[in-house]
């Protein structure tokens, strides 16, 4: 289908249609944005050598976080938390699970491969259909973003061979609830002109990009990739 044509294919942002959907998708950026900042926080205890840095990045996922509430301040409209909170769970109870166990590699599967892939794709297909408070701000989101997901692509790609096993592992009990999660708020991201499958797409196009990035073949990609329609 043929993308969005400037200025042409705009939501009516003062509905109440829109205000509500986006009160859910708001609240999930906001999140999303505050529990990367934890999970940056927390993977510095892991790999102290790292903690500077990964401290810096924590404190640009906060800046972020401030930059969409405003857009829903902008906007008139309340983030519905309690939905988002409960909408994380699953990778959220994923990710504490393998810091407590000391996993690096699956840490870094969830939030440096998975969210931030999905996010940064995710922001790429709004920024055309924002209203110009919020696409300003996602805009300069997105430059940061790049540098959190080459971080984690680069920490992978250098210990690629001892990770292979749990990071294939990681991606099966993972790939499934970035699915289901998605499929959760289809209907509303379609409200915000948003369609769904643009937002596999590109999701799949940057995962992919990681994955080979890092040094899978197409093959482990693609049984990788799979997981996602079994699990
Ligand atoms: N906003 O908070 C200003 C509305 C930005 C939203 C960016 C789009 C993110 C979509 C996240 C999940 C949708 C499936
Ligand atoms: N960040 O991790 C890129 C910093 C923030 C993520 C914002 C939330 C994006 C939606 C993810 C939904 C499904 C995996
Ligand atoms: N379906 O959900 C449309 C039924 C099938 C989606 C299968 C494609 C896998 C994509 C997994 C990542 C989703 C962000």
């Amino acid at each position: 289908p043929v993308g969005p044509i400037e200025g042409s294919d705009l939501p009516d942002f003062s509905t109440a249609a829109y205000k509500d959907a986006y009160s859910r998708i708001n609240a999930i950026v906001i999140e999303g944005e505050q529990e990367a900042h934890d999970n940056y926080m927390s993977l510095g205890t892991l790999l102290p050598d790292q903690a500077e840095e990964l401290a810096r990045l924590a404190r640009m996922e906060l800046k972020h976080m401030k930059g969409f509430t405003a857009c829903g301040n902008n906007l008139g409209v309340t983030a519905d938390m309690p939905f988002a909170q409960e909408f994380f769970s699953p990778l959220r109870n994923n990710f504490q699970a393998a810091l407590q166990e000391g996993k690096v590699v699956t840490c870094l599967l969830i939030q440096a491969l998975l969210i931030e892939a999905f996010a940064i794709s995710a922001y790429h297909i709004y920024i055309p259909v924002a209203d110009p408070f919020a696409r300003k701000i996602t805009e300069g989101v997105v430059k940061d973003e790049y540098t959190h997901l080459n971080y984690g692509q680069e920490w992978l790609k250098a210990h690629l061979e001892e990770s292979r096993a749990e990071l294939e592992q990681a991606n099966r009990d993972n790939l499934p609830h970035v699915r289901r999660m998605l499929d959760r708020v289809a209907a509303d991201a379609a409200v915000l002109h948003m369609e769904k499958e643009d937002l596999i797409e590109d999701f799949l196009i940057a995962y992919q990009d990681a994955l080979t990035d890092i040094g899978f073949t197409p093959r482990e990609i693609a049984r990788m990739a799979a997981a996602a329609l079994v699990g």
